[in-house]
């Protein structure tokens, strides 16, 4: 029986446990990769383990999302991050070499080798071939420990592409496409792995843009074969040694199958406020818009600045919007700037954002109240863009880059608008200045800690009953944007846990940390695919410090599950939708021996002693989740074994 390329890699990785679906597996990590906003954490963790160097292949620790510094705390963190990298080992990418998923593509990534980053996108690497999947920090700071990471085995979702992609339509719709038929828990479970002729003719960033956003289906990563594509893509980036050729076998045996003609291909948009809401551009052609913004970890490449600044080319954006473009990398930017298609942006009236997150997590240019933002992102959850009644759509840099001269989400299709031509370059410019080596093994180095960090004490382990109201009752599909909102307010506080605590569910219930505290133990209750989107391991750790001892909802995203595992939260699943209507918020529910009901099996009886009814709720930990959530987190767990 043929092998997928996923199951091959995972094979050469492979720590503990068999490729069987669903059974847990434990793979060796060659990389990492973290972010300031998570990765704060993870290195105050990683030094609270006491390791004493990275032991990974590589280990990049990148500054992207906390840019504005309208206090010290950014600035302290940035700070903090960099002396700490040099410490122990890691390569820093400092405030605007870029976006950590591009930086990483061009300078870094390597076909056929693990990646583990603390953000939900790490994914994008699965563009030259990687197994690269986001996690918490917790899980990344044991993985740059030496430690491994573990995981239900997914199962693998092929998806073969037929045909050429159209002018006007791109890698983007590709995975519009994806997400228009399978929604956003299409991929829970599943390596998504994109193969066949139409696969072949993409390029190394149009693969990222896919992979990137495969991360919105709920799949664990996503991934493209290494071949004459991706050759060309390092060569360019001189870096051809790291090539190695890999494909799936002729015969590979995938769990699900999928079929997408690129002949057929329209240009799509997701309409507020999901990823999968999609339609066609021509369903919504003429909605007026306040706001355009190209950029993101999805779509700042070469290719994609190059065609926007195309189709701007001797044009001026409508008065009536703001129009941002933020280039991926400080590469793309140094390029763009020779080259003058910055020039023609700039000329066009784009104002021009720092190589950062950017408006993509709420870092400054929050829409206007009730106004409509379409861009070329990857998320549009109510409230991420920092206004709250605003409606973000999700579409390609190229219909946002002709939206924004028309006004209006404006279809090219059909209309007799040329397409700009536009070839990979042969060689990227190479200039690795900004990225900081580390301290040499010996070498003594200092870390600076600022007064926004905050180190937490541990939490204690399980209670033998867990006995608390229902703090809250929320519906499906609850992203960790509800949980633990971002943008420039909140964002400040990843190093600090008690302050960030005071805005946990604002989006959803902004008394939630006041009751949540006054009760002192609370258990929250929720629908299907609860907790996706980011990785954010805040999205656990500040519930469990305003109390949350355990979360009962229908079905978990993969990551959430983890970080609520990791800071010792019982993440107990329903088994009747009838169960979940039964309980009220305000509730009083008790799990007697919760310790001994979870190590006795996947059974857990819950008390409503509120309404005298009792129910079954499961859990599907496994028997080292079981240990670490009954430790307390997966931090004790850890000290408890050293
Ligand atoms: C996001 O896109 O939501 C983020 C911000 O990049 C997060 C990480 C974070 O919350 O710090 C992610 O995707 O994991
Ligand atoms: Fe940054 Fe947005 Fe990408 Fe998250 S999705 S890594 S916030 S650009």
């Amino acid at each position: 029986m043929g092998k997928s390329l996923a199951y091959k890699i995972l094979e050469n990785h492979l720590v503990e446990g068999v490729l069987e679906p669903g059974k847990e597996i434990g793979i060796r990590i060659d990389q990492t990769l973290t972010q300031d906003a998570t990765g704060t954490m993870a290195f105050l963790q990683f030094e609270a383990m006491g390791f004493d160097r990275v032991k990974t292949e590589l280990s990049v620790s990148y500054v992207d999302h906390n840019m504005l510094q309208s206090g010290f705390e950014n600035a302290d963190d940035h700070r903090y991050l960099r002396t700490v990298a040099f410490k122990y080992g890691v390569f820093f990418s400092p405030p605007g070499n870029g976006i950590c998923h591009q930086v990483h593509l061009e300078r870094f990534g390597a076909p056929g080798k693990t990646l583990l980053g603390s953000d939900s996108h790490t994914p994008t690497n699965g563009g030259l071939a990687m197994i690269a999947i986001g996690a918490g920090g917790l899980d990344v700071a044991v993985a740059m420990g030496g430690g491994p990471f573990y995981m239900p085995c997914p199962r693998v979702l092929g998806v073969k592409l037929t045909g050429k992609l159209r002018p006007w339509v791109s890698a983007k719709d590709i995975i519009l496409e994806m997400l228009r038929r399978r929604t956003v828990k299409g991929g829970v479970g599943f390596i998504v792995e994109y193969h066949g002729p139409g696969a072949a003719s993409l390029t190394a960033t149009e693969r990222a843009t896919i992979c990137n956003m495969g991360a919105e289906l709920g799949a664990t990563t996503s991934l493209f074969q290494s071949d004459e594509m991706t050759r060309k893509y390092l060569a360019a980036q001189m870096r051809e040694d790291v090539y190695v050729p890999l494909q799936p076998d002729d015969d590979a045996v995938y769990h699900e199958f999928v079929e997408i003609n690129l002949d057929e291909l329209e240009p799509l948009v997701a309409l507020p406020h999901s990823p999968d809401k999609v339609v066609t551009v021509g369903e919504i052609a003429g909605q007026r818009l306040d706001q355009v913004c190209v950029g993101s970890c999805t779509n700042s490449s070469m290719r994609d600045m190059h065609v926007v600044a195309g189709i701007l080319r001797g044009r001026h954006v409508s008065p009536s919007l703001s129009f941002t473009v933020t280039p991926g990398s400080k590469q793309v930017l140094q390029m763009i700037s020779k080259d003058g298609s910055l020039a023609e942006m700039i000329a066009a009236g784009a104002r021009i954002l720092e190589s950062a997150c950017g408006p993509c997590i709420g870092m400054g240019q929050a829409p206007p109240s009730g106004g409509h933002s379409l861009r070329s992102f990857n998320r549009n959850f109510v409230g991420r863009s920092g206004t709250r009644d605003a409606n973000v759509y999700l579409t390609s840099p190229e219909i946002c880059a002709i939206s924004a001269v028309k006004g209006e989400i404006y279809n090219p299709m059909n209309n007799g608008e040329r397409f700009p031509e536009f070839e990979e370059p042969e060689e990227f410019l190479i200039d690795d200045t900004s990225i900081v080596s580390p301290a040499n093994s010996g070498e003594t180095a200092e870390v600076e800690y600022g007064p926004n960090i905050v180190k937490l004490d541990p939490f204690p382990g399980m209670a033998q009953t867990i006995e608390a109201e229902v703090i809250l009752k929320t519906e499906d599909n609850i992203t960790t944007d509800h949980i633990m909102p971002a943008g420039a307010r909140v964002l400040p506080y990843r190093s600090n846990i008690p302050k960030i605590s005071e805005f946990v569910y604002e989006v959803v219930d902004s008394s939630f940390p006041e009751r949540a505290k006054k009760a002192g133990r609370g258990i929250v209750i929720g629908g299907e695919n609860y907790g996706q989107g980011s990785s954010r391991e805040h999205a656990g750790l500040a519930p469990r410090f305003l109390g949350i001892e355990a979360k009962i909802v229908k079905s978990y995203a993969r990551i959430h599950r983890a970080n609520l595992v990791n800071f010792g939260i019982l993440p107990l699943i329903f088994q009747q939708t009838a169960d979940y209507d039964a309980i009220s918020q305000g509730d009083r529910l008790a799990i007697e021996n919760a310790p001994e009901q979870i190590r006795s099996g996947s059974e857990v009886t819950v008390k409503n002693l509120t309404k005298g009814i009792e129910f079954t709720a499961i859990h599907d930990l496994s028997e080292r989740e079981v240990e670490i959530v009954i430790a307390g987190g997966k931090l004790n767990f850890t000290r408890g074994q050293g």
